[in-house]
């Protein structure tokens, strides 16, 4: 069995074929576009997964936005160029003519996570950094989805009343101040229009604008972290995501959480398979699963 995986997010589309060994090969990436219409995200789709699915037997989807019944809304549709709905099974059921299954990015990147620790861990939370902050729940070895998709979505929790509108209609969420769209957003002066990468990489240059730009990031999340230690009493949190892998960033909300009470600290660890983990948890959920 081949399963053609696709990792749709804010920022880039990724796709490649996995074997039952949990092999990945002809990865293939895109750039998500950015428009209000579904038209463009299909014509994106068909480019990137014409050349690969004639080698597949179904296919498995890790998206961005909460996905219910292969529909994809978004939470904060301005993270998909204020794209708010997207009928995502359908439109690669009828492109790569495969049965398949989709779930949210985070809680596919959380079930992948799981696996290498699913001999010593029972509840664990994955969360990305990344065009948004996304995040999924592992509860007693059992992928957490909820009733409507939303659960796991701890981007959306407050992080500060008095802080950025996010796109999702409420103020303050902590995917305004800590994911990439979020830093990029509070840059200002000299740094004004600097993506999410351009400011790591000033920061790791010791320019001290960009620095604090991600210690803020960093700080929100180990808030944050510390609000799903109280929430799950969870054994572990894995970050992911371009800014949860970036170099240095671990080891800033790492210190941050040693700021908060010990009882809210957790063992913290990088991803296991990096920019992986949704295309693997996606194919690795559709095992068992009806398409
Ligand atoms: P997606 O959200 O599509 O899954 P990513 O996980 O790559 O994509 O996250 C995209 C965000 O990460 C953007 O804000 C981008 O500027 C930022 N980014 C990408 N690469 C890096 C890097 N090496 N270091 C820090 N930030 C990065
Ligand atoms: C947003 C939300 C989540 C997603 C998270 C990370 C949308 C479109 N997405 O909070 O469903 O898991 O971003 O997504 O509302 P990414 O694009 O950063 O990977
Ligand atoms: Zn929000």
């Amino acid at each position: 069995m081949i399963t053609l995986a696709i990792d749709i997010g804010g920022t880039k589309l990724a796709a490649a074929l996995v074997d039952v060994h949990g092999r990945l090969s002809c990865r293939a990436t895109l750039p998500t576009p950015a428009s209000r219409t579904p038209d463009a995200l299909e014509a994106a789709l068909r480019d990137l997964l014409t050349p690969l699915y004639p080698r597949a037997q179904r296919f498995a989807i890790a998206s961005t936005g909460i996905i219910q019944d292969g529909v994809l809304t978004a939470i904060n549709p301005e993270n998909l160029g204020g794209l708010a709905h997207f009928p995502l099974v359908a439109c690669v059921a009828s492109i790569t003519g495969l049965p398949g299954v989709a779930l949210n990015d985070a809680q596919a990147a959380a079930w992948a996570e799981y696996q290498p620790l699913a001999a010593r861990v029972r509840d664990m939370v994955f969360l990305t950094v990344s065009t948004g902050v996304g995040g999924g729940l592992v509860r007693d070895g059992r992928l957490v989805t909820g009733q409507g998709g939303l659960a796991g979505h701890f981007g959306h929790t407050l992080a500060d009343p008095l802080g950025p509108r996010c796109g999702c209609g409420r103020t303050g969420c902590v995917e305004a101040i800590a994911s990439g769209r979020g830093i990029a957003a509070a840059a200002e002066g000299e740094l004004a229009g600097c993506d999410a990468k351009t400011l790591f990489a000033l920061s790791e240059q010791g320019h001290a604008g960009a620095s604090a730009l991600v210690d803020r990031s960093a700080t929100a999340l180990a808030r944050l972290i510390a609000d799903v230690k109280a929430a799950t009493d969870c054994q572990c949190v894995v970050l992911g995501g371009s800014i949860g892998l970036a170099p240095g960033y671990l080891a800033r909300v790492r210190t941050a959480l040693l700021r908060e009470p010990a009882m809210y600290h957790t063992e913290l660890l990088t991803a296991h398979y990096q920019h992986d983990a949704g295309l693997l948890g996606a194919a690795w959920w559709a095992n068992g699963r009806k398409a």
